[in-house]
């Protein structure tokens, strides 16, 4: 037996607002979190950051420890909003241990889910209430909230994943998802 032994426990999932009780972490990304590749429009990310610097997403997070075996819970907010015509993400990343997949449940607002590989594989798959979406091993993914309200979903990824956000913070990512009069568009 490698992994530590815990002792059962359960959760309170609010599907509507994604409140997880109780939880252990709670990490908040502001748009000034997210200076770099990750928004085309500089200028207008700029704005934005001098006039309030909206907070984007959230994640609350059942912590465990983090080793081969255990699961880890958390639920992601992500706000609505765009940065010029780009609809607010969150980072997105490889996992550090690259074999290890996650699993994405979509349960209030709209979006997309985002996915890359190193190789230049790339997918974009609507998510919304119910959708639950299959990240494989070796795949960077990304959320986008393409809705009026906050895009919510729950993930469970294994505990000794770990989170590369270098990667994507200095190349980008496949794909842009743009507001335009007809709708998410992507690039
Ligand atoms: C998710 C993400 C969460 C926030 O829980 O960590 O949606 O996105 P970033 O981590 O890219 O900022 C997950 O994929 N965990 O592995
Ligand atoms: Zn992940």
């Amino acid at each position: 037996m490698t992994a530590t032994a815990l002792d059962p426990f359960s959760l309170m999932l609010d599907f509507r607002s994604g409140a997880l009780s109780p939880h252990t972490s709670r990490t908040e990304r502001h748009l000034s979190d997210m200076k770099g590749s990750y928004y085309a429009d500089e200028a207008a990310l700029g704005q934005l950051v001098q006039s309030g610097d909206p907070l984007v997403y959230e994640v609350l997070q059942y912590d465990v420890p983090e080793e081969v075996g255990q699961l880890i819970c958390c639920t992601t907010v992500l706000h609505p909003g765009t940065v010029g015509d780009e609809y607010f993400m969150t980072k997105g990343h490889f996992h550090s241990v690259r074999d290890t997949g996650e699993v994405y449940l979509g349960l209030s607002g709209h979006g997309y889910l985002l996915l890359m590989t190193e190789e230049g594989g790339r997918s974009a798959s609507p998510m919304g209430p119910g959708t639950v979406a299959y990240v494989p091993p070796y795949w960077a993914h990304r959320t986008v909230n393409t809705g009026d309200e906050p895009f919510v979903f729950f993930a469970v990824y294994p505990g000794q994943a770990g989170h590369d956000y270098g990667t994507i913070e200095e190349s980008g990512f496949a794909q842009r998802v743009l507001r335009t009069p007809e709708g998410p568009v992507l690039r």
